[in-house]
């Protein structure tokens, strides 16, 4: 009997080691101070990880987070388009997801959490994008923080161009929640997800 339940206990420890964990990444503070609209399908705000969140290892992503404001550009929610896209040499390349999302009204000016399926990322840098529900119109906008920046991690696509933060504007409230490839996670991330309440 103790036999089988050291074999047990085995099976139970291999399991649990086995059991990939997910870590949320993360550059903005968790609290927001602005918010940015566009009216152009087609233009994206992204932002970048890279192997200070990643450890350097390729990984899969399975929920995406962002912050859209309440009553700005109006009080109509769209919804939109969150995209995932490897990295090519330090610009966003490959895209490995793009999926419809519906504003969740509940959750304004704080981080709604969108489910994907489960999408392998073979770069240890990538890059999460929002892109708003379609041409025209007052659609969803952004929120982000303007405190603790850290600004070479937001990125535009205007016109058909990718660019590195041109406006200078940090930090889009963009997360994802993420897991490398097999063994347990590392300390990829700093702190814990704030509540936002402002
Ligand atoms: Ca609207
Ligand atoms: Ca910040």
């Amino acid at each position: 009997m103790k036999k089988i339940a050291v074999i047990i206990g085995m099976f139970v420890l291999l399991a649990t080691t086995a059991q990939a964990a997910y870590d949320y990444l993360y550059w903005d503070d968790g609290y927001k101070d602005d918010a940015k609209a566009w009216t152009n399908a087609g233009w994206y705000w992204a932002v970048q990880f890279n192997e200070e969140k990643t450890g350097g290892d390729a990984g899969f992503i399975n929920q995406i987070g962002l912050v859209i404001p309440s009553d700005y550009p109006d009080s109509t929610y769209e919804g939109g388009w969150v995209m995932i896209f490897e990295d090519n040499a330090g610009v966003p390349g490959t895209q490995v997801l793009r999926q419809a999302f519906n504003t969740d009204e509940t959750r304004l000016n704080q981080f709604q959490w969108i489910d994907t399926p489960e999408t392998y990322v073979s770069t240890s840098t990538f890059y999460i994008a929002f892109e708003e529900a379609w041409d025209g119109g007052n659609h969803d906008a952004i929120c982000l923080d303007t405190g603790w920046q850290f600004p070479t991690h937001n990125w535009t696509y205007e016109s058909g161009i990718w660019y590195n933060n041109p406006q200078g504007w940090a930090d889009f409230m963009i997360r994802c929640r993420w897991r490398l490839c097999g063994g347990a996670v590392e300390e990829a991330t700093f702190g814990q997800i704030k509540v936002l309440d402002f």
